[in-house]
């Protein structure tokens, strides 16, 4: 019995070195103006996003379809310690001040990634609202210098939206 609930807690610990965010659950999912978490297994397209050290994320403009699940595969290519916060220019600026205020503030959502130099984290979210909406990396500094992006949700019954 002890061994088993030895080797149960081991699994648990490989599984929290494996990932840094808890498993998808939609019942813990709050609606946002700009979406809310999607669920990894339901993903419709991944979009890879980079982020530099000149402070601009590649690509800085990301269009996507009313109720598309997207997988963001974020990837640092810089030196220094980067993040993206999806949101609406008003919260993202009101992130960004709580940052300046409190710069070791921890942080921690669905629609957020930290990622340190060389790495690649992922956000799974489902962008269920229409709209304009934008990404930042809010790191002190790193905001102000201009690396931010915007996001189109395209209304879900326009046609040929992509073309
Ligand atoms: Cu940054």
């Amino acid at each position: 019995m002890l061994a088993a609930l030895l080797f149960a807690s081991s699994v648990v610990q490989a599984h929290d070195d494996a990932h840094t965010k808890p498993a998808f659950d939609a019942s813990k999912a709050e609606q946002k103006e700009f979406g809310i978490a999607g669920d990894p297994a339901r993903v419709h397209r991944t979009i890879k996003l980079i982020m530099n050290d000149d402070m601009r994320f590649t690509p800085t403009r990301i269009k996507v379809k009313e109720g598309e699940t997207v997988k963001l595969v974020v990837k640092n290519k810089g030196k220094m310690m980067h993040e993206v916060v999806l949101g609406t220019m008003a919260s993202l600026q009101q992130h960004a001040a709580m940052m300046h205020k409190y710069p070791t503030m921890a942080h921690e959502a669905p629609y957020m990634a930290h990622v340190k130099p060389g790495g690649i984290q992922e956000i799974v979210w489902t962008f269920n609202r229409p709209g304009h909406f934008d990404f930042a990396c809010l790191i002190p500094g790193h905001f102000e210098a201009g690396m931010v992006g915007k996001i189109e949700v395209g209304e879900k019954n326009r046609r040929n939206y992509f073309n």
